[in-house]
């Protein structure tokens, strides 16, 4: 029998933490994955990483593996990849969709995988970048996110371990920074040195220190990055990639405006880039 998924946050939270999500383009829910099964996903994400070599051009990523869920893999075997049942486990998290449906997460679909990033002992800082790929298409304009990045951090992070960073409402508002940075995880930032502008103290960031285990949810647009680790451990994190709100549905909860945008041709072909252009203002 399935167990009954009692609330995770309160519906003041709930909407605390979208209107957060929608404003700032990132929120927390503390407290999701634990116990048992963070034991395994730890166990399995530390193996992963003593077994495989990491290449060096993904330094500032640490590493970056991608581990298909069972399901996924039964359909399409893709060579470059992993696949683990433990990912289905994680995609599949109760608590997780429970907290996404609390926040009206609607049409949230998995992309059927996540990747393995590591930040090893004294590992250098990941670049400010935002790892949307949709700026072609209308929906990049629009109040409410069409993608999102799901990542649990398996240890607790601090500045000192190398935290994620964030600059609040990037998702939305362009500013200088974005003429700065190459393309997100392309060959001219891997080939970068720490002192290229991507790498700058940016006045309007703001750290994401967390608990191990703690669901982070943000946008694909939002500019982000992470500190140095200087720590003698490792700071490894598992990240999903999800759809949702899939175009042009409007959530369910959106009381504003219905923006002009909606009307784009939903079947209309466009080249997927990561260079914010028309869309974003
Ligand atoms: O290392 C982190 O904290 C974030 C990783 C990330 O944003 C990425 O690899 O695109
Ligand atoms: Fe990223």
């Amino acid at each position: 029998m399935n167990k009954i998924q009692s609330a995770i946050l309160t519906p003041e939270a709930a909407i605390q933490k979208r209107n957060q999500l929608m404003d700032d383009g990132f929120c927390v829910v503390p407290g999701i994955l634990q116990g048992e099964l963070l034991e395994r996903v730890r166990s399995f994400t530390y193996d992963f990483l003593n077994t495989h070599a990491t290449d060096p051009k993904h330094r500032y990523q640490g590493s970056d593996f991608h581990i298909q869920a069972e399901r996924t893999w039964a359909q399409h075997q893709d060579p470059s990849r992993y696949h683990a049942p433990l990912v289905d486990e994680i995609l599949d998290l109760p608590e997780a969709l429970a907290a996404c449906a609390e926040l009206g997460l609607e049409g949230l679909t998995d992309t059927g995988s996540l990747i393995v990033l590591s930040k090893p002992p004294h590992g250098p800082a990941l670049y400010w970048h935002q790892d949307s790929m949709d700026w072609n298409h209308p929906k990049s304009s629009l109040p409410w996110p069409s993608t999102l990045f799901l990542s649990y951090y398996l240890v607790d992070t601090t500045r000192q371990n190398g935290c994620l960073r964030v600059i609040p409402g990037t998702h939305r508002k362009r500013i200088d920074l974005h003429g700065m940075l190459p393309d997100a995880h392309g060959p001219e930032i891997q080939a970068a040195d720490e002192t290229h502008e991507a790498f700058m103290v940016h006045p309007d960031e703001i750290d994401i220190p967390v608990k191990a285990g703690d669901l982070v949810i943000a946008d694909g647009r939002v500019l982000h990055a992470a500190w140095p680790n200087n720590s003698d451990q490792p700071r490894p994190l598992i990240l999903a990639w999800w759809r949702v709100f899939p175009f042009p549905s409007v959530p369910s909860w959106w009381t504003g405006e219905v923006p002009p945008a909606i009307q784009a041709d939903p079947d209309a072909p466009y080249e997927r880039t990561r260079k914010p252009g028309q869309y974003l203002r």
